[in-house]
């Protein structure tokens, strides 16, 4: 088979398997972003989240983490509801109303690292989502797949930003797509206006350190510093403010993967609700949600702050 029978297999499985879009990039050093990610890091936005700190080579050289890699596959798959928490809930981020992402993803990306294998015989190839030192928005945008906005997220024309982004690195040869050399953010600065936390910097920079996100899931602490009492806006688990007021998301279309249906507590649940959830009941009802990484205890610190404010 040619180069382009495997580029054109490859987009239709991933299709198949339910992604949204699919783009490919040659894969090599990512000497721009090293340079991005080091400032990122000496100014310490990356808070109290460790693991961003190691394996820096890894994260900015494909061929660290598959030898001979030649081309980045870069996946998204829709994430937006098509249900709306009830006005009383307490807010969670959209990406949290169902079955945790990356089991969902990882199951997908083993189907297609198979299919590859079995269609082109020798193969290499290792799928990634989240959960290592990979890129993922850049490698979206050099796929041609869309922009970085000033909210930090990679956002596509057609449907907005509400994805999830997986990437499998190979050492199969594929036609790469071209770049995405727009920009389509213009004037707007909407995100950087809404951020309740002023975590959106001026030159697509976010401030992890500053993020709703980063306090409720990602801080280990039992305290949340002070300076931030009155701003998380309600926000319990995630925050998605500087992606709800981009205009491109007025084009977001509901996800139809099935293993995203919102469990209905995340939809209905006030804080009185949460308050008096035991901790054997949490482990019960949200066994395979994203909520786990906050555990039981992390809710309860994040309701008694927002309840505070
Ligand atoms: C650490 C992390 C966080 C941290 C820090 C945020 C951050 N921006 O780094 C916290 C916990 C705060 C967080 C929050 C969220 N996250 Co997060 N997070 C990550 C993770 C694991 C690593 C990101 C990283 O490497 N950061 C380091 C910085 C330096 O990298 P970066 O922001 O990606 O920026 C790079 C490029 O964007 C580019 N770039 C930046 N500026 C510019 C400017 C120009 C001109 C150019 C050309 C390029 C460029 O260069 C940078 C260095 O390479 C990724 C998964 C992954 N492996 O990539 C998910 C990921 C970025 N998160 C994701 C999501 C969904 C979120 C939330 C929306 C969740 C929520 N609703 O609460 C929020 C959004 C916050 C925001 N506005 O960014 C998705 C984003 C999907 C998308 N469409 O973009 C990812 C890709 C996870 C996934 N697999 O789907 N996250
Ligand atoms: S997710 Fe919320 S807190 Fe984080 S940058 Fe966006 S608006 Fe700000
Ligand atoms: S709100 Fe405006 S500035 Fe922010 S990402 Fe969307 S289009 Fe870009």
């Amino acid at each position: 088979m040619s180069v382009s029978q495997h580029t054109a297999f490859v987009k239709k499985y991933a299709a198949e398997l339910g992604f949204d879009y699919c783009g490919i990039a040659r894969a090599e050093r990512l000497d721009d972003d090293a340079r991005r990610l080091e400032t990122w890091l000496n100014k310490g936005m990356q808070g109290t989240m460790k693991y961003m700190e190691n394996y820096f080579d890894l994260r900015v050289d494909p061929s660290k983490l598959v030898p001979g890699a030649k081309s980045v596959i870069t996946l998204l798959l829709n994430y937006f509801p098509a249900q709306k928490q009830d006005e009383n809930a307490v807010k969670i981020s959209k990406y949290a109303f169902g079955k945790d992402y990356h089991e969902v993803i990882r199951n997908k990306l083993k189907l297609l690292t198979n299919a590859i294998k079995e269609k082109t015989g020798e193969f290499n190839g290792r799928g990634f989502v989240d959960s290592a030192p990979v890129l993922e928005r850049t490698w979206a945008t050099r796929s041609g797949l869309g922009w970085i906005g000033k909210n930090g997220n990679l956002i596509t024309k057609g449907n907005g930003s509400f994805f999830f982004i997986a990437t499998l690195i190979t050492d199969l040869d594929l036609l790469p797509d071209d770049e995405f050399a727009k920009d389509y953010c213009g004037t707007c600065r909407k995100c950087i206006d809404a951020c309740p936390t002023e975590a959106l910097r001026e030159d697509k920079v976010v401030d992890g350190s500053r993020c709703i996100s980063y306090y409720t899931i990602e801080l280990k602490e039992m305290l949340i510093p002070g300076d931030m009492k009155g701003k998380f806006d309600n926000w319990m688990f995630g925050c998605d403010t500087c992606q709800d007021v981009c205009p491109w998301n007025r084009f977001a279309s509901s996800n139809s993967e099935i293993e995203f249906a919102p469990i209905h507590e995340i939809l209905e649940y006030n804080i009185q609700d949460w308050e008096s959830l035991s901790e054997d009941s949490f482990k019960k009802i949200f066994k395979d949600s994203p909520l786990k990484r906050s555990k039981w205890i992390g809710i309860q610190r994040n309701i008694k702050f927002i309840q505070e404010e």
